[in-house]
């Protein structure tokens, strides 16, 4: 449960506490100047190769869901390093936010890289989501649905998103204080991945506005959301969490 609902700038105990569930999310303003986030943007939109999640999502990029869950792993996995050579062009055209989400949770004094699988090598990291509409309810757990990977032994999931343009109106985060457990997949809406609002009547929620440059880390086990909003583009992944030491990042 929150202790408070507010949001603390990162440093170590606030990731931990993030991970703990005892507050919401975890904010890192001025993460990019807007030159870097206008450059990142453009990069992002004209050369990566664009994957349908739902309707109201447009993903840039692959994720371990879509392509290895839905899929297999082998496919994931074959075309990570796909992406991941295609992303590093991207980056070369502007910055790599990966690598600078990667040295600040480092200055932050954890141990921070990207999620390797035994016997497959390295996850994908950081895709780009484009939003129009509300994007339903949902958690981003593995252990809830990803036996047999390595993300699934994570004792907490994080996610972490760098927002590059953000509509005047709406597209605010919506976070509930409640993590997920598995009564409450009566409530999963069938053949997809989220949830109806049924999963958190009656639970305290914060809406967070979010800004252009700026990074926000939720603990992405609580069931969130993000509101109405037109041509909404974040970028990010998620963050497992080992031993509360070691952070990895995948998609
Ligand atoms: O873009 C955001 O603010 C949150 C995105 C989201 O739903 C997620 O990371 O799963």
């Amino acid at each position: 449960m929150w202790v408070t609902t507010k949001i603390p700038t990162i440093c170590r105990s606030a990731l931990l506490d993030l991970a703990d569930n005892r507050i919401p999310a975890v904010r890192l303003e001025g993460f990019a100047t807007p030159t870097q986030t206008h450059n990142f943007l453009s990069a992002l939109l004209t050369r990566a190769c664009r994957t349908s999640s739902i309707e109201q999502v447009t993903r840039l990029g692959i994720s371990q869901y879509e392509q290895g869950l839905c899929a297999s792993k082998d496919n994931y996995f074959a075309l990570a390093q796909r992406f991941s050579a295609e992303f590093a062009d991207i980056f070369a055209a502007s910055f790599s936010p990966l690598q600078r989400l990667i040295d600040q949770l480092g200055a932050a004094g954890f141990d921070a890289d990207i999620m390797s699988e035994p016997g497959f090598g390295r996850y994908f990291a950081g895709n780009g989501k484009l939003r129009n509409g509300f994007s339903p309810i949902h958690v981003d757990f593995a252990p809830q649905d990803s036996g047999g990977w390595a993300v699934a032994e994570a004792g907490a999931q994080l996610a972490w998103n760098f927002y590059l343009r953000i509509p005047k109106q709406g597209g605010e985060l919506l976070l509930w204080d409640k993590l997920w457990s598995p009564p409450d997949d009566q409530y999963q809406v069938v053949d997809s991945y989220y949830y109806q609002e049924d999963v958190v009547r009656g639970t305290p929620m914060v809406r967070v506005p979010v800004r252009p440059g700026e990074v926000i880390f939720i603990n992405s086990r609580n069931f969130h959301a993000v509101a109405q909003a037109e041509d909404r583009l974040a970028y990010g992944s998620f963050i497992s969490v080992f031993e509360r030491r070691r952070l990895r990042l995948w998609s």
